[in-house]
């Protein structure tokens, strides 16, 4: 059985929830237990604080857990980062009043910082060879400059509505975050098998939603030029229409470079363009 620490509730919640799930997992009824187990794979679920996922990981009271790349690093504790995982991106950034001018990073000497997060602070400080102060506070951290607590702020930041909203701006980022699974270092080679098992899934969900599926009608002439465009897998499948000289063509498509490839496809005759989601890719 492995233990795996998802967080109670909160921003990481759904996300990892949602993953557990498209990996084929089910759960009764988790969230307001401490602790389910999976109905069809060997896998216990532990409701955490996010704060405390990397502090477990390392004692091995839960042998991995799902949490944010920026927790991970703060806490400093034992862990291995087995894989990030795409969702919860954010970024951990300093702000100042918007009315400042930023004048580069020598700006913050002398400065004071309000942060939840001051040993990554202090390395960004250490690094850059700037000295200023760290007041930590664990929460509101961007109302601290308002009041006069501190000159600056270094908080987790995605739209970047909260820092206008409290007449804030960025000035530096020092970290682009996202959820990852961590893992104890010193699993059982039956618990590190389990925890293969499972990232072999995660892949699978990742690749297939980068993915999509994709079929197209197009003339017989069209069809290697199309390959080239369209390599697929393996290779495309090929389908004759009954219409004479008229094939279907089927592939894989990256999502990333999906309305270059259709602008291609149409100028080389392609038509009746459907494009499927994947559910599972396993290559
Ligand atoms: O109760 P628990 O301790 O488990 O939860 P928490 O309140 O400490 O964390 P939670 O649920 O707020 O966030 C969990 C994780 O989500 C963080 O550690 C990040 O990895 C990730 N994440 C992604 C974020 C954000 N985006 C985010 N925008 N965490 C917090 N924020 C906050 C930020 O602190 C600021 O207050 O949202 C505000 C900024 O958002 P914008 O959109 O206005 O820029
Ligand atoms: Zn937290």
């Amino acid at each position: 059985m492995l233990r795996l620490a998802v967080q109670k509730s909160g921003r990481l919640q759904e996300g990892s929830l949602n993953l557990l799930k498209e990996s084929g997992l089910h759960f009764s009824n988790g969230k307001d237990q401490l602790k389910t187990p999976a109905l069809n794979f060997p896998v216990e679920l532990l409701f955490l604080r996010d704060d405390d996922i990397p502090q477990y990981v390392e004692d091995g009271v839960a042998d991995a857990g799902i949490v944010g790349e920026n927790i991970f690093l703060e806490k400093q504790k034992a862990g291995e980062l087995v894989k990030r995982l795409g969702f919860a991106r954010c970024r951990l950034s300093v702000a100042i009043p918007r009315n400042e001018e930023y004048t580069g990073t020598a700006w913050l000497n002398g400065k004071n910082i309000a942060t939840s997060y001051p040993n990554l602070v202090r390395k960004f400080l250490q690094d850059k060879n700037i000295s200023a102060g760290i007041h930590e506070i664990s929460g509101s951290v961007e109302i601290a400059p308002g009041i006069g607590l501190a000159d600056a702020i270094c908080d987790l930041v995605s739209s970047g509505s909260t820092l206008l909203s409290n007449g804030l701006k960025e000035a530096e980022t020092i970290l682009h975050s996202e959820a990852i699974l961590i893992a104890n270092k010193y699993l059982s080679s039956d618990k590190r098998d389990l925890l293969n098992q499972l990232v072999f899934r995660f892949e699978a969900v990742q690749k297939a939603q980068r993915n999509k599926y994709i079929l197209l009608n197009c003339p017989n002439d069209s069809i290697e030029a199309i390959i080239n465009i369209l390599p697929g897998m393996k290779s495309p499948t090929i389908l004759p229409l009954a219409l004479p000289g008229w094939s279907s063509l089927h592939s894989v498509v990256d999502e990333d470079d999906f309305w270059n490839k259709i602008d291609q496809l149409k100028k080389l005759g392609a038509q009746g363009i459907l494009v499927i989601p994947i559910e599972k890719m396993i290559v």
